[in-house]
């Protein structure tokens, strides 16, 4: 955190310029994260009367449509030309919540040209060069770390009710609902300040969390029932969940968010894969209780990386075909934590 403090100085001063032209990025499929921080900075610049976009490379799920600013997001996919000549025209793009320009999905090749200055604030390992780099993999999310940035560039009073929900979300999200990655203090400390300053709690876990569907309810007691398998030999969970089983369930972004983590509360379970089916690729989502690094095994096969406990991969490959790579290397990932369980 010590040369965060050092770039978030570099940061304030580069700020202090109020014509600047920025435009704020999250991932591809942006999660509550995401979503949540761009929100908040949004919010900030709205209130400093700065010139700032949001821009998409995908879409935003429904269920993170309520956070203020969030359904003025431009999705390069909808306004290709206006989202090349907003980048074209910025000066600052901040990143949010990614470490990596490569999980900018088709905005890659515009920020790679790119010209102005590129702000990271992020919390996944082994970040990526960039002109302003605050990057802390010990904070539970990105919007933790946007609060203290929040903090030290403009201060306590710049943060409002809505901005304090923005913040939460992407807290509450990254964690469980405080179940993983949330063993900080610090993290609590930073809700309680969030308290103070109006966050309305019951207000966005009912946002979040209490929004189903009846074809969300069906579609997860499918994958519970007639999908969710255990391995033999290993505390393994799978699900595999066809293209096919998303439509007749009519899948919207969002429906599947938390599922992976249920296995997980089979008491002798410690990994839990899902593996879903989608149009061009198979994605996979890996949870894990403990110590377990299930980011080791998305990263050595599954083209993916991310967090101890929590990580993604996307494969080029039929389901079947992942589900059967999956089983494969199973022996392999088992051995190398073999002291872990
Ligand atoms: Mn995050």
């Amino acid at each position: 955190m010590k040369s965060n403090s050092i770039i978030i100085e570099r940061l304030k001063e580069r700020l202090s310029d109020k014509r600047l032209k920025i435009v704020i990025i999250p991932h591809i499929s942006p999660d509550g994260d995401a979503v949540g921080s761009c929100s908040a900075l949004w919010q900030v610049f709205d209130r400093l009367s700065m010139h700032c976009h949001l821009i998409t490379c995908d879409y935003i799920p429904d269920y993170l449509k309520w956070l203020k600013r969030i359904p003025d997001a431009i999705s390069f996919q909808n306004r290709p030309q206006e989202c090349r000549r907003l980048i074209r025209q910025a000066d600052l793009i901040f990143m949010m919540d990614h470490n990596t320009i490569k999980r900018e999905g088709d905005l890659e090749p515009l920020v790679r040209e790119f010209r102005g200055d590129k702000v990271m604030i992020d919390h996944h390992p082994e970040p990526d060069d960039v002109d302003y780099r605050i990057s802390d993999i010990s904070v539970s999310s990105t919007c933790e770390l946007l609060y203290q940035v929040i903090l030290k560039i403009w201060g306590r009073e710049m943060v409002d009710r809505d901005m304090a929900n923005a913040i939460y979300s992407g807290i509450s999200t990254d964690t469980g609902g405080l179940s993983h990655n949330s063993s900080c203090p610090q993290t609590y400390r930073v809700i309680a300040d969030l308290l103070e300053l109006g966050l309305d709690k019951g207000y966005v876990h009912e946002q979040l969390y209490q929004r189903n569907t009846l074809s969300r309810l069906r579609l997860t007691g499918n994958c519970l029932l007639n999908k969710l398998t255990i391995d033999e030999k290993y505390p393994l969970a799978v699900i595999p969940i066809t293209l096919q089983e998303l439509e007749l369930y009519d899948y919207k972004d969002g429906d599947l968010e938390g599922l992976v983590n249920v296995p997980l509360s089979i008491e002798h379970i410690r990994v839990s894969v899902q593996i879903t089916e989608r149009k061009e690729k198979v994605k996979l989502s890996f949870r894990s209780k403990g110590d377990i690094p299930v980011n080791l095994w998305a990263k050595e096969y599954f083209n993916g990386g991310g967090h101890q406990n929590a990580a993604g991969g996307q494969m080029p490959l039929p389901l079947e075909e992942v589900t059967k790579k999956l089983r494969d290397t199973a022996e392999w990932f088992f051995k190398q934590i073999s002291d872990k369980i």
